[in-house]
């Protein structure tokens, strides 16, 4: 990640009002004062269920039970052949999940300052739609070198829609999976269960079945510069006691990762992994991120609470490390970038944009064709 970067920007970069054709992913052009970042606000919340249907309340939502002992020793093998659902990734399911949550809850979206606000073309109060994963992978690009992105993206009603499109990289990757690495993918849900109850005096249920279909989303709106953004995240766990704050705010990130042994490790576990963990929990206002530590067994052997605000401190005596403005500048420009290419206000009409590290942000346009994504159950309730 956080490597040397010594290209320069492209010429192009330095003129802000024509519509350029690439974007630069160069950091020193985002080293600038952090923008604005209103604090994420919970408008709504939706669950999935085992079959993966749909469901308008927080039916999936799980509370935390902190470990009894300081060396756990969970064993996330277990259960990996006989008790594991997992969900079908080769599904692409694009934004179905919000835009269903939207049709239910339209009357919300327009609160009073939001209908103010907002132009009269523009029927959701909002500029952005998207899942907060996408947002991830945007806030992580300057610093990323291993993997790129492509991002479809299509303006109806002045709202612009963004949805992932999976690389011919990742689809390669995904096919290839070993069984180690398929089983390390695993882990990470069988740390929810030894952590999570489905009650809120409950208890894990670390005998049952892990199924990966299951969700809890939150539902956020917020403000980066001047884009007004709607957008979804998984939520792991919430708090368990009644008196916490309301979501945001009472919810938790899990997490597991290899245990840190060297300095070497310890290193990389501050350029790489805190960045991505950062940037996902930052966006939807996240406050703490729970950590199991685990060895090459699958064995937890510490758990550690990072408090989501806290960490660009952690990392600030890694050297040529990465920066959360760095992050939040250049996803402010690519979502400028969107809207000054992205005009034309026509769900058959999809703008492609394109990033592979080394390289700059580029797109193009389709009409009609497989990347359009927004489903007519969608437009005809939108347009009629
Ligand atoms: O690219 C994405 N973000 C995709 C998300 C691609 C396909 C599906 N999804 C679905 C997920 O299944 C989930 O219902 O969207 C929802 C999550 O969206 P998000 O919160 O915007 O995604 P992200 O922040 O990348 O991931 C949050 C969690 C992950 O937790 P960890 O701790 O591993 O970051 O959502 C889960 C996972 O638990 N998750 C997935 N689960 C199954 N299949 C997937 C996936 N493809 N991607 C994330
Ligand atoms: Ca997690």
């Amino acid at each position: 990640t956080s490597g040397p970067d010594p290209r320069p920007p492209a010429p192009a970069a330095a003129a802000a009002q024509t519509t350029l054709t690439t974007l630069s992913v160069w950091r020193q052009l985002y080293e600038r004062d952090f923008p604005l970042y209103k604090q994420p606000l919970e408008v709504g919340c939706f669950s999935l269920d085992s079959r993966r249907r749909f469901f308008n309340d927080a039916r999936q939502l799980r509370y935390y039970v902190a470990p009894e002992r300081k060396i756990p020793n969970f064993d996330l093998r277990a259960g990996y052949r006989e008790r594991f659902v997992r969900r079908d990734d080769g599904v692409k399911e694009g934004l179905d999940h919000i835009l269903r949550w939207i049709l239910a809850n339209r009357a919300k979206l327009q609160a009073p300052d939001a209908a103010a606000a907002s132009p009269p073309d523009c029927a959701l109060g909002v500029d952005f739609v998207t899942w907060r994963g996408h947002l991830t992978k945007l806030l992580t690009t300057p610093y990323e070198t291993r993997e790129g992105w492509l991002l479809a993206a299509t303006r109806l009603r002045g709202t612009l829609y963004v949805s992932e499109v999976e690389t011919d990289a990742a689809r390669a990757e995904r096919l290839a999976r070993t069984e180690r690495h398929s089983e390390m993918m695993y882990w990470g849900y069988k740390f929810e269960q030894y952590t999570c109850a489905a009650e809120p005096r409950g208890r894990p249920d670390e005998g049952g079945v892990v199924n990966t279909n299951e969700a809890f989303c939150t539902v956020v709106r917020t403000r980066l510069a001047n884009h007004r953004l709607l957008f979804s995240g998984e939520v792991d766990c919430r708090d368990a006691d009644p008196r916490a704050p309301p979501g945001p705010a009472c919810y938790l990130e899990l997490k597991t990762s290899a245990e840190i042994c060297t300095a070497k490790q310890r290193s990389n576990f501050h350029r790489f992994k805190l960045l991505k963990w950062w940037a996902q929990s930052f966006l939807p206002g996240v406050p703490r991120i729970v950590a199991g530590f685990r060895d090459n067994d699958g064995m937890v052997v510490s758990v550690e609470t990072y408090q989501t605000s806290k960490i660009s401190q952690l990392i600030k005596n890694e050297y040529n490390c990465w920066k959360p403005t760095v992050c939040m500048n250049f996803c402010s420009d690519f979502l400028s970038f969107v809207q000054s290419v992205a005009t034309e206000d026509d769900p058959r009409v999809v703008y492609l944009f394109s990033w592979e590290p080394h390289k700059e942000v580029s797109y193009t346009v389709h009409r009609d064709t497989q990347y359009c994504f927004l489903p007519d159950w969608y437009l005809r309730e939108m347009t009629h």
